[in-house]
């Protein structure tokens, strides 16, 4: 009897998604969850909003991610596990959607415990990536976030601009502020070096730390950016993200890696991204390291416009890939050497990456 009314249920939902925009979930989801209640209570008042009475609706915060259908939830400041409810599961099934660490939700607490998801509020910004190999998975790493922090090291991985870059273009197609954050200064004599090799992004715009989990160099400034904001830390394994994070603040204690495991290829101190609150106002998330950051293949003509500081300059082509083409302000400021010759060979690595990775 049960799994008739659901087989029922499903194909009111199918026939509701057909007549709805996908990208406004929220209007999607109130409307589709009073049709669940109108054929609950028939005989009520079917006034949507005197029906939304009968639940106890609160805004939660997904913290971590258990399974597929079981999630960490900060609620009413405490954190709770919840289950995302069935309407809920089938309506992000037929999107093919996944939940996200940073999701708002709307969970019903006059249930009690285990709790239900109800609804998925709204994303204000996602963060993706894509997995390596031919076919390209899409891996949300985050929403609703302000920074993405892209933290690498001056050694020990060795910086390398290429991530910077694919991060930044990324960010720039998500939405997203992108913050470069340059840790282990304490290993290096000469962190002028450094400077200049960042001075291209720098300029852009783009805002640049150079910090020191072990000393505590730079981790003041860090702090007054990210205060009363949600942050995200991504980059390489064995960079610092969950060092850096524990400097900001120490009573976290998130495991860091052994000295010597940073070249030890495939292996993760960090294995599960988790949101957590700063003491000092604010949120974070330490996600896993990546060991590089893949970019979506068939995007190359994002590329062109997103490369970090290429909006800085006017081509005579819409489409122009700065390359070969007359008028091309992006090859006129590498001549001035205004783009350093560096970074514009990880430009083309990125866009060759992009055609045939
Ligand atoms: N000298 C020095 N070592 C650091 C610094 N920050 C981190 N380390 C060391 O670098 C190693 C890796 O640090 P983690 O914080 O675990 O790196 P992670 O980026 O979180 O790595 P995953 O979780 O695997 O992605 C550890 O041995 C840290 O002690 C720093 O500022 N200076
Ligand atoms: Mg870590
Ligand atoms: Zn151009």
């Amino acid at each position: 009897m049960d799994k008739r009314r659901d087989k029922i249920r499903t194909k009111t939902t199918e026939k509701n998604l057909k007549n709805i925009s996908i990208d406004n979930i929220d209007d999607f989801l109130d409307e589709d969850y009073s049709h669940e209640k109108k054929a609950v209570s028939r005989g009520q008042n079917r006034n949507k909003k005197s029906l939304k009475r009968d639940i106890t609706l609160e805004e939660g915060l997904i913290t971590g991610i258990m399974t597929n259908n079981m999630f960490k939830v900060r609620l009413q400041g405490e954190e709770v596990t919840a289950l995302m409810g069935g309407r809920l599961k089938q309506f992000m099934f037929n999107q093919r959607r996944v939940m996200a660490i940073g999701d708002k939700v709307k969970i019903d607490t006059a249930q009690g415990s285990p709790y239900r998801i109800e609804e998925l509020i709204e994303r204000r910004n996602k963060l993706m990536r894509y997995s390596e190999g031919s076919y390209q998975k899409e891996i949300l790493i985050a929403s609703n976030i302000d920074y993405a922090i892209i933290t690498v090291s001056c050694v020990q991985p060795m910086l390398k601009l290429g991530m910077i870059d694919r991060f930044i273009i990324q960010c720039g197609i998500d939405n997203i502020e992108p913050v470069i954050c340059v840790n282990k200064v304490d290993l290096v004599e000469d962190i002028e070096y450094y400077r200049e090799m960042l001075a291209y992004y720098v300029t852009s715009g783009y805002k640049t730390y150079f910090v020191s989990a072990t000393t505590g160099q730079g981790i003041s400034e860090l702090k007054d950016l990210i205060k009363d904001r949600i942050s995200v830390f991504s980059g390489q394994s064995g960079v610092g993200k969950s060092s850096v994070i524990n400097a900001l603040m120490p009573s976290l204690d998130l495991k860091v890696g052994e000295i010597s495991g940073f070249n030890e290829k495939g292996r993760h101190t960090t294995t599960n991204s988790e949101l957590l609150e700063w003491e000092f106002g604010g949120f974070l998330i330490d996600t896993p390291g990546i060991k590089t950051l893949a970019l979506k293949r068939d995007n190359v003509s994002l590329v062109y416009n997103k490369f970090p500081g290429f909006d800085r300059y006017s081509c005579y082509f819409n489409n122009c890939t700065h390359t070969h083409e007359e008028n091309c302000g992006v090859l006129d400021a590498v001549e001035r050497g205004e783009i350093p010759q560096k970074v514009y060979e990880s430009y083309l690595r990125v866009i060759e990456s992009v055609n045939y990775e």
